[in-house]
């Protein structure tokens, strides 16, 4: 094939994709061409990442692109946020990369607290505080004495990991480094005061970049094993929720007043608006919104929510039992199972990484007085409308927030397939829901490339071949009362 084609290397918590993107006939046309598993792995007691083993997959994947395309002009990896790993002056990895579900981080915040308050961190900061920040995984790295995080080596996030694998070059793109709580998003630069005050070593902290930048062309030894030869890496929008942002089909681009938001629904849902600069006010940080960096001098101001990672965790709970579903049999059950229930709450700390989440829903049913879900569809029907709920709950307090009615609520990536979560979304918020595309992390670090190359020169640009280019399905509200008498018995379970 000989169009030009972007390569998106996308490594989300489901799987590792290298993906194909480029204009058609005037619309854009993504492809997946290689798929592998992302799966952390156990090393003792402490859960990781698998850096080299997603290495070699990546490199297959591109090897792959290489036989099927002539004209490959970029490359860019993306990947969930707050994970990073240390590079030595040897040009290799200087220790194992943990994963951000690892246990080291459990009570880091308050530890944190009591160098630095929580309310000047977050002037700092603007960030909300979650134990999964990379701040708190640094300062619990301290705290074990990690022999890698020493000034010699370099910080680099996940995909700028990858980046420098591809390229040789150094370089922490601004977007993913925004959520590790480190960087004055303001300037959108290093926060000196607070790297000082909690004293981690100033030296690992090295030059940002952003999005759109050439960081360099893949190496020769990246030519040796994929056949890709001095091709350019720009780096895209690497956090995963700023490239599906990118990619929601609104008609505006960082509003001074939103009337829309969006849900990068996957395995965590991301609630927000994308806004011209950072809200940091008392307001924001009580309700724990956060303000990353978006593209182009823009701010996502959103909310991190439990997602679809508890319906996900039902699954893997069902398949040790020996029974094994599809999402769409998960969907189906769902749907015949009886409305409102038992509530779960998404956010609820017992759901973040337990051993097993069939029994951890039993026990939290049991702690609040409510029906057991023995039923399998109860279980799945439970999961999804603790989902809308939340969704209702966090867009009241956005909404609060902007001092704007919002009146659109694009749902784009994973979730967004998922008819009946979709639906009761609509429902649940008494709002419009816009669901697509699919793939917008994928679409959006094309589009960042795109940009990057100068093939397109705007977001609103990007928005316009994305509405072009991708179907999106409408749901309107259809029966918003029924979820009122719900709407206040779950809030009464977060007070529990
Ligand atoms: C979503 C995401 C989110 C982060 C979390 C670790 O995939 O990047 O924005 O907070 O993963």
């Amino acid at each position: 094939r000989t169009r030009p084609v972007h390569l998106a290397v996308d490594l989300g918590a489901s799987s590792g994709r290298v993906i194909s993107g480029g204009l058609e006939g005037g619309n854009l046309h993504i492809e997946v061409l290689h798929r592998f598993a992302n799966d952390p792995v156990w090393v003792h007691d402490s859960m990781q990442w698998n850096p080299l083993g997603l290495w070699s997959e990546i490199q297959a994947g591109l090897a792959k692109a290489g036989n099927l395309h002539s004209d490959i002009r970029s490359i860019g990896v993306d990947t969930w946020g707050v994970d990073y790993g240390l590079v030595n002056s040897q040009n290799q990895l200087a220790g194992p990369v943990r994963h951000y579900r690892d246990q080291r981080n459990v009570g880091m915040i308050e530890e944190a607290c009591q160098t630095v308050s929580r309310s000047e961190i977050f002037q700092a900061t603007g960030l909300q505080f979650m134990e999964i920040n990379t701040l708190y995984q640094l300062l619990a790295a301290k705290k074990a004495a990690d022999p890698a995080l020493v000034d010699d080596n370099d910080f680099l996030m996940m995909g700028d990991l990858f980046h420098w694998l591809l390229t040789g070059e150094r370089g922490v793109e601004m977007t993913n480094a925004s959520t590790t709580q480190l960087l004055d998003p303001r300037t959108q630069t290093w926060h000196e005061g607070l790297i000082e005050r909690f004293g981690l070593p100033r030296g690992i902290f090295g030059n940002l970049v952003q999005p759109g930048t050439h960081l360099g062309n893949t190496t020769e030894a990246v030519a040796r094993v994929t056949g890709l030869r001095d091709v350019p890496v720009i780096v895209p929008a690497t956090h995963d929720t700023a490239s599906a942002v990118i990619a929601v089909p609104a008609r505006s681009f960082a509003p001074a007043k939103p009337d829309w938001c969006y849900i990068s629904s996957g395995t965590w849902s991301l609630m927000g608006c994308e806004l011209p600069r950072p809200m940091i006010n008392e307001r924001c940080q009580e309700l724990n919104f956060t303000n990353e960096g978006g593209v182009l001098g823009s701010t996502r101001l959103l909310k991190n929510i439990g997602g679809m990672w508890v319906f996900q965790q039902i699954r893997a709970a069902m398949l040790k039992r020996g029974t094994e579903r599809t999402w769409d049999d998960m969907v189906s059950r769902a749907r015949a199972a009886d409305p409102f229930s038992c509530l779960i709450d998404p956010d609820d700390p017992a759901f973040a990484a337990p051993d097993d989440m069939v029994d951890a829903i039993h026990k939290r049913a049991e702690d609040t007085d409510q029906p057991i879900p023995h039923d399998e569809g109860q279980l799945y029907r439970s999961s999804l409308e603790g989902l809308a709920l939340r969704y209702r709950v966090c867009l009241g307090m956005l909404e609060s927030l902007v001092e704007q009615p919002i009146s659109t609520i694009h749902i784009v990536g994973g979730g967004s397939v998922n008819a009946l979560l979709c639906q009761m979304t609509a429902d649940a918020c008494n709002r419009t829901v816009v669901a697509g595309p699919v793939e917008a992390t994928a679409i959006g670090n094309v589009l960042m490339q795109m940009i990057g190359t100068a093939q397109i020169s705007s977001i609103e640009e990007a928005r316009e071949l994305v509405c072009r280019s991708f179907d999106t399905k409408t749901y309107h509200p259809q029966d918003s009362s029924a979820w009122d008498e719900p709407a206040k018995r779950f809030a009464l379970l977060s007070k529990r």
